[in-house]
């Protein structure tokens, strides 16, 4: 795996701040005496907000925990070791002590934090793209990209197919049809019409899996169709102007009774993807992998230099030029300043 890329002094002087100011909160904290604590036992983080979590004993009730200072980092569908209050006078019922390594984790970098984790051992990421708010091909290219350098499965999944008019189909088909050639599965779905829920349940049966995508696409939507017994809260377009109302604000986790996992998470405007190298974008384009390492020059930055492997692919129709413009925007974004220079 390529070496991750280096994040520039003024970013690590505003990471280390904002990690100092957070400590300092904590400190301020429930100073918890041994004697108040039960056992320790295991859980999973259901929902994280700020300095406090929601972990699931394991009789699958939740209960409202600190976090140790020790503890750097903690998602929703991390596994913890944590310990019970029993003296019940404090607002929170317990303490997370320590977190079990992650199988897994998908991040992505937060102008504030740094690399942001968003949650933990998860084994498929459905990356939901709409009619309404309008497809849009970049934000499945950053998340697949984010995906594959994590070694999670990525699922594109098309959303409210009830407002597909004729034309829109034929313009999201054919873009949809880019992925389905370069193997990822792709599913389409309307809660309005149910069209698509059951092979969407059947995917996700007995797996841990994560809706992301941007705001407004209907992931929390999707989640209450497929768990109807939630009654989650979901965001009112029409009404609102497409801002605000209901919308997702943290990662929540919830269980199929059939078995599996899912966790809906807060909806996105744009993902950068700053933290990673050209190298490791480049291996997020799976459809390129044939052809890496085989340009005439090592430093070819595939665009117009001359023997080109990936512009050769293009001209003879091997790699689609959707993919690699794609490409070429994003390696652009990770040069462009406007989320870093907000650092120094
Ligand atoms: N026509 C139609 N509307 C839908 C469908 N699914 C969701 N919606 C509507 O889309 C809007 C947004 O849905 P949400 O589920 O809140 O979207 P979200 O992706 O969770 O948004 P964030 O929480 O902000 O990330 C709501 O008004 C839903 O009623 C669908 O299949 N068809
Ligand atoms: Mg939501
Ligand atoms: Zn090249």
């Amino acid at each position: 795996m390529a070496k991750a890329k280096k994040l520039t002094k003024g970013q690590n002087r505003r990471i280390k701040a904002n990690q100092a100011k957070k400590l300092k909160s904590d400190a301020a904290d429930i100073k918890w005496q041994d004697d108040e604590l039960g056992e320790l036992q295991t859980g999973t983080v259901i929902s994280r907000f700020g300095q406090h979590a929601d972990v699931e004993n394991a009789q699958g009730d939740c209960v409202r925990c600190n976090l140790r200072r020790s503890i750097k980092s903690l998602v929703c569908g991390d596994k913890v070791l944590w310990r019970e209050s029993i003296a019940n006078e404090h607002s929170v019922s317990g303490i997370i002590e320590a977190v079990h390594e992650r199988e897994s984790v998908l991040a992505r970098p937060d102008v504030y934090d740094g690399v942001k984790p968003i949650a933990a051992n998860i084994s498929q990421i459905i990356i939901v793209s709409s009619v309404l708010p309008a497809f849009n091909s970049d934000i499945i290219d950053r998340y697949i990209v984010a995906a594959e350098e994590t070694g999670i499965k990525p699922i594109i999944l098309l959303n409210k197919i009830d407002l597909l008019t004729p034309e829109l189909n034929d313009k999201i088909e054919a873009q949809l049809t880019i992925y389905r050639e370069i193997g990822y599965q792709v599913l389409y779905v309307s809660n309005e019409t149910a069209d698509g829920l059951a092979q969407l349940k059947q995917q996700l049966d007995k797996k841990t899996s994560i809706f992301v995508g941007q705001s407004g696409v209907g992931k929390s939507t999707l989640t209450n169709s497929l768990m109807p017994e939630l009654g989650i809260l979901t965001k009112d377009v029409s009404q609102n102007s497409g801002l605000g109302q209901h919308t997702t604000t943290v990662a929540r986790l919830y269980h199929f009774e059939t078995g599996g996992d899912l966790i809906d998470s807060p909806g996105i405007r744009e993902f950068g993807l700053w933290h990673l190298t050209p190298e490791q974008v480049c291996n997020g384009f799976t459809d390129f992998s044939d052809f890496i390492g085989t340009c005439k020059f090592r430093d070819c930055k595939h665009d117009k230099d001359p023997g080109c492997a990936l512009v050769e692919a293009v001209q003879n129709n091997k790699i689609h030029p959707e993919r690699l413009a794609s490409f070429q925007r994003i390696l652009a974004s990770l040069n462009d300043n406007t989320l870093t220079s907000r650092f120094n």
